[in-house]
């Protein structure tokens, strides 16, 4: 049998919460100087696009001066910008990848 009366145990369920994370796109910026091909490079190995998805991207930024990457959660869009700006850096390439809240 339960135990009851005075000094049994109480067992309480707290509901489980559940909330959306706030989202944020990681965008491109266009420049003069990038070459198209390290942008695709970057779109494929970065944010797991194939050549003709990293293609279209990069046009639409080199077209229109910005373009989206891929949308995340803050700690992963964060992650991804560093790394973007580690290896433009690296290659000596002033390309800029930004993040903004969706
Ligand atoms: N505008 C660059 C060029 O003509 C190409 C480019 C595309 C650079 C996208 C940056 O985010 C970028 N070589």
């Amino acid at each position: 049998s339960v135990p009851d009366g005075p000094g049994a145990s109480v067992l309480t369920r707290t509901r489980t919460r559940v909330r959306r994370p706030n989202m944020y796109r990681v965008l491109l910026l266009n420049d003069d100087y990038t070459p198209m091909e390290f942008v695709v490079h970057i779109l494929e190995s970065f944010f797991n696009k194939n050549k003709e998805e990293a293609t279209r991207i990069m046009l639409h930024v080199h077209q229109t001066g910005v373009g989206e990457c891929g949308i995340f959660t803050y700690e992963v869009a964060e992650t991804k910008v560093t790394q973007v700006m580690d290896f433009s850096r690296k290659h000596q390439h002033p390309l800029q990848c930004v993040m903004e809240k969706s």
